[in-house]
C-alpha cells in the first residue's frame, strides 16, 4: 500500500455575481408580476398569491449574502428565472468539461504536475449534464490525461467521496496521480421561482489532486489519514429529472424536476449525524476534536456549521477553526469544503490536523483527515 497525498488544488469562479440585493429585487418583481397575471383567481381563492424575499431574511437564514453563476441576465431575469447557456455541437468542449478543466490545470500548476501525468479523473458532482460519454472521459481527453476516469453523483458529497476513490486508487497502485474535479452548475438545477430556496445556491468548479507520497513532487502535501463516507437514506433533499421523465409523459419542467427540501429537517437531522460523523472518524484515529487545527465543512448554513462545530469543539465556530466561504459562494453542492480547503489553509502549519467533510442529500456524508507533511 502507498501513501496518499493532496498535492494540489483548483477553483474555477464563474464569470458573473449576484448579490442578495440583486437576487431579491429580481425575485419581487416577478412575485408582483405574477399576482398581477393571477389577480383574479387570487381573488377567488383558486391561486395562492406568491410573497416577497427579503434581504434580511435570507442573510439571517443562510449566512449568503453573494452567488457567481455562469449566467446573470437569464437568472434575474423576470421573465426567464433561469439561466441561459446556449447549447454546443458534439465536437465542442461542453461548458461542464471547460471549467472542470480550468480548475483542474490550477490544481496541476500547484503541485508541480503537468496533466497528461494525471492517470484517473473522478468527475463528482450534483448534476451531470448528460448520460453519456462520461463527463470525465471528455476532460481526461481535454487534459490530455492518461488512464482512466468516470463520473459519480451523491449530491453535496460528491467531492469528498471521489477524494475518497482517488485515495483507493493511489493506495493499492492502481492509479499515481488521481484528479477530482467537481463542476457544480447548481443555477441550472435552481427553481430560482421559489423564495424558500432561490438564495440557496451558486456555480462553481473545484479539482483535487491525490498522489503517490512518494513520487509528489509539489513543496505543499496534505497527508490523507484516512477517509469515511456514510450515507441514509432520506427524501428531504430531492430532485426527481432524469431520463425516465420522458416516460412518464413529464416535460420536465415540474417542480419536482428542480431541487427541493425540507430545509428545517434536514438542518435538524444533519448537524447531529455530521458531527456525531466526524468525532467517531477521528476517534478511530486517536484524534481529539480539540486536536484539529482547521475543519472545512460543507457550506450549506451558517448556522449548521456553528453548531457542528459546538458539538465538536464547545465553541462558536470562528473563522480559525471553520472558515466561511458561503457568504460569497452560496452553497456550491460538492464544491463548498473543497473551496474553503483551497482558499483557508495557507497559514497552517507542518504538523498540523484538518478535517474536511461535506453532508447533504442523500443523506450522505464523508470526511477526509489530512495532515500537512
Ligand atoms: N424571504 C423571506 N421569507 C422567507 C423566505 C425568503 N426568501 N423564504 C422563506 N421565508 C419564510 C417562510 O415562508 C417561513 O415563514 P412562516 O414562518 O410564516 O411559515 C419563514 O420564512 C421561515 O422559513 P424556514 O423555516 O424555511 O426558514 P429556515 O430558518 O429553516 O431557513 C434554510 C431556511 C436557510 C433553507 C435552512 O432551513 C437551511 O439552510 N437548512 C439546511 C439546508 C441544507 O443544508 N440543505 C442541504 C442541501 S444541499 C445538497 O444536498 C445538494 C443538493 C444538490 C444541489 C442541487 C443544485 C440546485
Amino acid at each position: 500500500m502507498y501513501q496518499a497525498v493532496i498535492t494540489g488544488t483548483g477553483l474555477y469562479r464563474p464569470p458573473h455575481q449576484i448579490s442578495n440585493a440583486e437576487l431579491v429585487a429580481s425575485f419581487n418583481a416577478y412575485v408582483e408580476r405574477f399576482n398581477a397575471e393571477h389577480a383574479a383567481e387570487i381573488a377567488a381563492g383558486e391561486v395562492v398569491a406568491l410573497q416577497p424575499s427579503s434581504v434580511e431574511f435570507i442573510e439571517k437564514a443562510s449566512g449568503i449574502k453573494n452567488r457567481y453563476v455562469m449566467d446573470k441576465d437569464g437568472v434575474l431575469d423576470p421573465a426567464r428565472m433561469y439561466p441561459k447557456i446556449p447549447a454546443r455541437s458534439d465536437d465542442q468542449l461542453s461548458v461542464m468539461a471547460e471549467i472542470a478543466v480550468e480548475a483542474a490545470r490550477q490544481a496541476c500548476a500547484a503541485a508541480g504536475r503537468d496533466p497528461s501525468e494525471i492517470d484517473a479523473v473522478y468527475c463528482a458532482a450534483a448534476n451531470m449534464q448528460r448520460g453519456y460519454p462520461a463527463m470525465a472521459c471528455e476532460i481526461q481527453a481535454a487534459l490530455g490525461a492518461k488512464g482512466y476516469g468516470f463520473d459519480m453523483n451523491v449530491a453535496c458529497s460528491s467531492a469528498t467521496f471521489g477524494i475518497e476513490q482517488a485515495v483507493n486508487a493511489v493506495k493499492v497502485g492502481s492509479a499515481r496521480c488521481a484528479l477530482v474535479v467537481s463542476p457544480e452548475i447548481t443555477s441550472a438545477h435552481l427553481e430560482w421561482r421559489d423564495r424558500d430556496c432561490h438564495f440557496i445556491f451558486g456555480d462553481t468548479c473545484t479539482a483535487v489532486l491525490v498522489e503517490r507520497a512518494d513520487t509528489a513532487v509539489s513543496a505543499e502535501q496534505w497527508d490523507v489519514l484516512g477517509t469515511q463516507l456514510v450515507t441514509q437514506y432520506s427524501n428531504n433533499i430531492r430532485n426527481n429529472f432524469g431520463f425516465m421523465n420522458r416516460c412518464e409523459d413529464s416535460n420536465g419542467r415540474e417542480r419536482d424536476k428542480t431541487f427541493r427540501q425540507e430545509g428545517r429537517k434536514v438542518f435538524k437531522e444533519v448537524v447531529p449525524m455530521a458531527a456525531a460523523h466526524i468525532e467517531a472518524h477521528l476517534g478511530q484515529l486517536d484524534i481529539a476534536p480539540t486536536q484539529v487545527k482547521r475543519f472545512w465543512l460543507h457550506q450549506a448554513n451558517l448556522g449548521m456549521n456553528q453548531l457542528v462545530i459546538k458539538k465538536l469543539v464547545g465553541a462558536e465556530a470562528g473563522s480559525e477553526v471553520a472558515p466561511l466561504i458561503l457568504d460569497e459562494w452560496g452553497n456550491t453542492a460538492s464544491a463548498g469544503s473543497i473551496i474553503a480547503f483551497h482558499q483557508h489553509r495557507g497559514d497552517l502549519a507542518q504538523g498540523d490536523l484538518g478535517v474536511i467533510c461535506s453532508f447533504g442529500a442523500g443523506y450522505s456524508i464523508g470526511s477526509v483527515i489530512v495532515k500537512k507533511r
